[in-house]
C-alpha cells in the first residue's frame, strides 16, 4: 500500500507523489497537511476583513467580542463573506463569457481572421432563443446582433429590462419566483458592483437581504455561463461524442506533450488546431509528433469539441509536470496554480501564462492576441518544441495508467440519442423512464477537489451509489475529470456500477444510438460553464412533465467544491429549485440563522437547498430520498390529475 493512498484514490498520483517526495517538493497535498489545523474563526465564517478595524473574529461568550468593532453580528458576517464569494465566482464566470462575447463581435465585424461561425445551427437557435430576427438575415448579421445581445447583459445600469438569458432559458414558474423575489438581474456588472456595495462597512447588515443579492449574484453567474456556452458552440462547435482517455498515461513519452490548462477556449482552440499543422516540426525535432493533454474546464472544452485526452483534475496538476515529460503547459485563466512555475524548474517544463489578467512571477508570458490568434498558438507551440529539446530522458517516468473516456454530451448529442428512441419528442425518453420507475431521476456532479478530505473521493463514491440507486448521472468540471480517470465514463463502468433500472435505460439507449462505442455511465457535458447544459435539461424536463424545476426529481452535488465559482453554482442551483449537496462544509456554520436559511428556509421560498454532507455514504442517502420524494410527490400528482379526468 502507498503512504499516498490516505491522499488520493487516483493510483496514478502515488508514484508522481512519491517523486515529489524524492525531490523535496512540496505538493499540494503537503501544504494542504502544512495548514492544519485551520483557523476556526475563518473555517465558520466569523472572520470579517471588510474594513481596516478588523480582522474581526466573533467570540460568543465574550462580552463585546461576540460582535465586530462596528456591532456586525455573526449572522451579518457569515452572510456578507458568503455573497462576496459568490460574488467572486460569478464575476469569474460572466467575464469568461464576455471576453468570448467580445471575440464573436469582432468576428461578425471582420476584425479576427483566425475565428469564425463553426455552428451555423446553433447561431440559429440561440438566436431565436433570445429573440433576434434571423429570417433572410446574413450569417454575419445575426452574429453580430447575437453577440451584442451578450454583451447588452454586462453594461446595463438600469433595473429594466431584466438578463435576457435567464429571462428567455428557464421556466415560467422560475421566472415568477425570481421576479416575485425580487432577485432578477439587469446588469450582470451593476448586479456584482452593487453587493459589493452593499456589504460595504456599515451597509446592510439584514442576513436575509444580503442572501438575495447573493442569490441575484447568482444568477448573474448563471446568466454569464449560458451565454459562455453558447457562444463557445457558436465558435467552435457544438460537442459530439467523442472517445478518448484520462489520466497521465495520456502524456506521452515519444511525444512533445503540451497542457492546455485552465478555462477559457479562445487560446486552446487554436493550439489545437495549431497542432495538427505542426506535427512535422515537432517531428524535426525527434519527437513522434505532438501530444495535447487537458487539464481543468480548459481540457474539457477541448475534450468536448476535439477528443483531446484528460491529463488530470485541479488537485493534481502539479503531478503532470513530475511525469518529466509535459514540455509544456499552456495556461489561460482560473484554477491555475501558482506553484507550478517553482515545480517547473526541477524540470525542462515551460509554464506559458497567456493572459493579462493571470500572470505567474517567473513564468514565461506569452500575450495571446486574438487578432493573430493562429500565430500566437504556433509560437506557443514552438517554445514547447523546444523545451522537448531539453528535455532529460532519465527524468521522464509517466504512470502507465488511463481509462477510456467516452465524453462530448451536450443537450443537443443527449437529445439526438434520446431522438433514436423517441424522434418526434425526445425529452420524453427520459421522463418516460423516471415515471415507469425505471430511474429515480437525475443528477448533475459539478465543482472543483478539495483536500479538506481525499482527492476524488466523494466523487466516485456518491456518483457510484447514486448510479446504484439508478440514478442518471450527467458530470462538468473537475467531478467529470475525476470519473474520467476512474474510468466511470465508459461502458465499463455501466456494467460494473449501474443499478438494474439504470443499466437497462442505458443498455436501451445503447440498441438504438447507432453509436460505434458503448454510452458511458455517467455523461460528461462539459466545463463549470457547462452546467448551464445540465440546467436547460432540467428546464425540458420540467417543461415536458408540466411543473417547475422545484419539482422535479433533479438534483446536483459538488462533492469536493473549492472555488468561489462553485459557490455561485450551487447558489443559483438552490434557486432554481434544485436540492445541492457540498461536501465540504462551506464557511458559514458560525451563524445558526444563516445555516439555517440556507439548508432549510431555501425550500420553502424556492424549492432548493443545500445539503451539507462530508460523508459521501450519508450524502448518498440523502440524495436519494429527495429523489424519491419527488419522483412519489409526481406520481401522486399524476394519480390525481387521472382521477380528475375521470369526472
Ligand atoms: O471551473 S471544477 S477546480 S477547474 S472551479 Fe476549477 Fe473547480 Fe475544477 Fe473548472 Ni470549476
Ligand atoms: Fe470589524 Fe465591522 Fe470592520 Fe468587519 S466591517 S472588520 S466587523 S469593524
Amino acid at each position: 500500500m502507498s503512504e499516498f493512498e490516505k491522499f488520493t484514490i487516483d493510483i496514478a498520483a502515488h508514484p508522481m507523489m512519491e517523486r515529489a517526495k524524492e525531490l523535496g517538493f512540496l505538493t499540494t497535498f503537503d501544504r494542504a497537511k502544512a495548514q492544519e489545523p485551520r483557523c476556526n474563526f475563518g473555517n465558520t465564517g466569523v472572520c470579517c476583513r471588510i474594513c481596516m478595524q478588523g480582522p474581526c473574529r466573533i467570540l460568543p461568550k465574550k462580552p463585546g467580542a461576540n460582535k465586530g468593532i462596528c456591532g456586525a453580528a455573526d449572522y451579518t458576517i457569515v452572510a456578507r463573506n458568503v455573497v462576496r464569494s459568490i460574488a467572486g465566482g460569478a464575476a469569474a464566470h460572466s467575464d469568461h463569457g464576455r471576453h468570448i462575447a467580445e471575440t464573436l463581435l469582432h468576428v461578425a465585424e471582420g476584425k479576427l481572421k483566425d475565428y469564425h461561425v463553426t455552428d451555423v445551427n446553433k447561431l440559429m437557435e440561440v438566436a431565436k432563443k433570445i429573440g433576434v430576427a434571423t429570417e433572410g438575415r446574413a450569417v454575419n448579421d445575426i452574429t453580430k446582433d447575437v453577440a451584442q445581445a451578450a454583451l447588452d447583459e454586462f453594461g446595463r445600469v438600469t433595473e429594466y429590462p431584466k438578463l435576457t438569458w435567464i429571462n428567455k432559458t428557464v421556466t415560467a414558474g422560475r421566472l415568477k419566483k425570481f421576479n416575485d423575489t425580487t432577485i432578477m438581474p439587469s446588469g450582470i456588472n451593476l448586479s456584482l458592483a452593487g453587493l459589493l456595495h452593499q456589504t460595504h462597512v456599515g451597509n446592510d447588515a439584514d442576513p436575509v437581504n444580503l442572501i438575495f443579492t447573493g442569490l441575484k449574484a447568482a444568477l448573474c453567474d448563471y446568466d454569464g455561463m449560458h451565454l459562455a456556452t453558447d457562444l463557445s458552440d457558436i465558435l467552435f462547435g457544438t460537442g459530439v461524442p467523442v472517445v478518448t482517455e484520462a489520466n497521465l498515461g495520456s502524456i506521452k513519452a515519444d511525444k512533445v506533450n503540451i497542457a492546455l490548462h485552465g478555462h477559457n477556449p479562445l487560446l486552446s482552440q487554436m493550439v489545437v488546431a495549431a497542432a495538427k499543422e505542426m506535427q512535422d516540426e515537432a517531428k524535426a525535432a525527434g519527437a513522434a509528433g505532438i501530444n495535447l493533454v487537458g487539464i481543468c474546464c480548459t481540457g474539457n472544452e477541448v475534450l468536448m469539441r476535439e477528443g483531446v485526452a484528460i491529463a488530470t483534475n485541479f488537485a493534481t496538476q502539479e503531478l503532470a509536470i513530475l511525469t518529466g515529460a509535459m514540455d509544456a503547459m499552456v495556461v489561460d485563466v482560473q484554477c491555475i496554480m501558482p506553484s507550478l512555475r517553482s515545480l517547473s524548474e526541477c524540470f525542462h517544463t515551460k509554464i506559458i501564462t497567456t493572459m493579462p489578467i493571470m500572470k505567474i512571477p517567473g513564468s514565461y508570458h506569452y500575450a495571446f492576441d486574438e487578432h493573430n490568434a493562429m500565430e500566437s498558438a504556433k509560437n506557443i507551440i514552438r517554445l514547447a518544441i523546444d523545451a522537448y529539446k531539453e528535455r532529460d530522458v532519465a527524468k521522464v517516468s509517466i504512470p502507465q495508467i488511463r481509462n477510456t473516456v467516452v465524453a462530448g454530451f451536450s443537450l443537443e448529442s443527449i437529445l439526438n440519442i434520446f431522438k433514436s428512441i423517441n424522434p418526434d419528442n425526445p425529452i420524453r425518453v427520459i421522463t418516460d423512464a423516471i415515471a415507469s420507475g425505471e430511474i429515480k431521476g437525475v443528477a448533475l456532479f459539478a465543482g472543483c477537489n478539495n483536500l479538506k478530505g481525499k482527492h476524488d473521493n466523494n466523487h466516485t463514491e456518491i456518483a457510484k451509489g447514486l448510479a446504484k440507486n439508478d440514478v442518471f448521472i450527467v458530470a462538468t468540471g473537475c467531478a467529470a475529470q475525476a470519473f474520467a480517470k476512474e474510468g466511470l465514463l465508459n461502458g465499463e463502468g455501466v456494467n460494473k456500477y449501474a443499478g438494474e433500472g439504470l443499466k437497462k435505460f442505458i443498455t436501451r439507449l445503447n440498441a438504438q444510438s447507432g453509436l460505434t462505442t458503448d454510452l458511458p455511465l455517467i455523461f460528461h457535458m462539459g466545463s463549470c460553464v457547462d452546467n448551464s447544459r445540465s440546467n436547460d435539461f432540467a428546464t425540458m424536463i420540467a417543461n415536458e412533465m408540466g411543473v417547475d424545476v422545484s419539482d422535479i426529481p433533479y438534483v446536483a452535488s459538488a462533492p469536493e467544491a473549492m472555488s468561489e465559482k462553485s459557490v455561485a453554482i450551487g447558489s443559483y442551483h438552490v434557486a432554481m429549485g434544485t436540492p445541492t449537496h457540498v461536501g465540504v462544509i462551506p464557511p458559514l456554520t458560525g451563524s445558526t440563522l444563516v445555516y439555517d436559511v440556507v439548508t432549510k428556509i431555501a425550500e420553502d421560498v424556492f424549492g432548493g437547498f443545500f445539503i451539507l454532507e462530508e460523508n459521501p455514504h450519508k450524502a448518498v442517502d440523502k440524495l436519494v430520498e429527495v429523489l424519491e420524494e419527488r419522483t412519489w410527490k409526481l406520481a401522486m400528482r399524476a394519480k390525481a390529475v387521472a382521477k380528475a379526468a375521470e369526472y
